[in-house]
């Protein structure tokens, strides 16, 4: 008695011979590949306009790390918490789509995590490439917790505009030389507005028109006829700011992860981050990605300015 072996039928023929091609595919050529990201927060020193204080931050650093992706991976991020505060972080404009536990906001979408516990945010870039940026989303620790978040097109797929010699994240913030969660707890007992704070900064530096603060610029050493990607992120409280660069004009590119229609401007207008209220039109203008043709002649400098107007 033996055992017949008998050619299968074409159609199990052809369901095995794609099963075992797409067994062959590496995985994340088909749905990107899956980050694994570290966040530890705690106390750091750190001193501007020559006050030193302890602020909350992540891993130490300020402004924290910087998460690069691609569209389509999937991020696992671990929030550890160190601090006396509960913390909880939010993935500013990122699509939630079922993943709404990880979104971040306390006491919307989850429980702060207390001090001592952990919680890994487990969350998949669907549909969206560009700057984005996460920042703390309890109460004011959002002024010195806050990072880009940087998406890139998927593996082989090219930016719709040329590429970049280099890209830059440019993330706006405050300074405050007294504790912000303090400002902000005397603002809602009085009910009147929070004291303003004593700088705008760009990467986390004062610059050099504010005093003692001459070496607390974020400098960006620039080749002429270079193209420079921008991102810009207005990581600031509440306000709105205007960003320039002398004598540049600026190309918009992209916004709040979405391509744009390119367009020319020698100034642009950032609206702030929401906090609890994701507001769809305030983030539309949110985050830009600049594409700024480099005209600087050699052995100059250029100063780049964010501020605010009052009208
Ligand atoms: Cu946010």
């Amino acid at each position: 008695m033996g055992v017949h072996l008998l050619s299968p039928p074409p159609f199990l023929r052809l369901f095995l011979f794609s099963f075992i091609t797409l067994c062959l595919i590496p995985q994340h050529a088909l749905a990107g590949i899956t980050r694994h990201y570290k966040f530890e927060i705690k106390l750091q020193n750190v001193t501007r306009l020559c006050h030193t204080k302890s602020i909350i931050t992540v891993n130490g650093q300020f402004p924290g790390p910087r998460i690069i992706a691609r569209e389509g991976d999937q991020l696992l991020i671990k929030v550890v918490n160190h601090v006396q505060n509960n913390i909880s972080i939010h993935w500013h404009g990122i699509r939630q789509l079922r993943s709404g536990w990880a979104d971040g906001p306390a006491y919307v979408t989850q429980c702060p995590i207390q001090t001592g516990n952990s919680y890994v945010y487990n969350f998949t870039i669907t549909g969206q490439r560009g700057t984005l940026f996460w920042h703390a989303h309890i109460s004011w620790l959002r002024s010195t917790i806050y990072g880009p978040l940087i998406i890139l097109p998927k593996r082989g797929v090219p930016y719709p505009f040329t590429k970049p010699y280099k890209e830059v994240p440019i993330i706006f913030g405050e300074w405050w030389n007294a504790d912000p969660e303090v400002i902000i707890s005397q603002a809602l007992q009085t009910g009147g507005g929070p004291n303003v704070s004593d700088a705008y900064t760009i990467n986390g530096l004062p610059g050099p028109l504010y005093n003692c603060s001459t070496k607390d610029a974020f400098k960006l050493k620039v080749r002429p006829g270079k193209t420079y990607l921008l991102r810009l992120i207005n990581a600031a409280l509440n306000d709105e700011l205007f960003f320039s660069i002398a004598n540049h004009t600026l190309k918009v590119v992209e916004a709040d992860a979405v391509y744009v229609k390119p367009f020319e401007t020698r100034t642009i207008l950032i609206a702030p981050g929401q906090t609890t209220n994701s507001n769809q039109l305030s983030s539309m203008i949110l985050h830009r990605s600049l594409w700024c043709p480099n005209r600087a002649s050699r052995n100059k400098n250029f100063l780049i300015v964010i501020e605010v107007r009052l009208t």
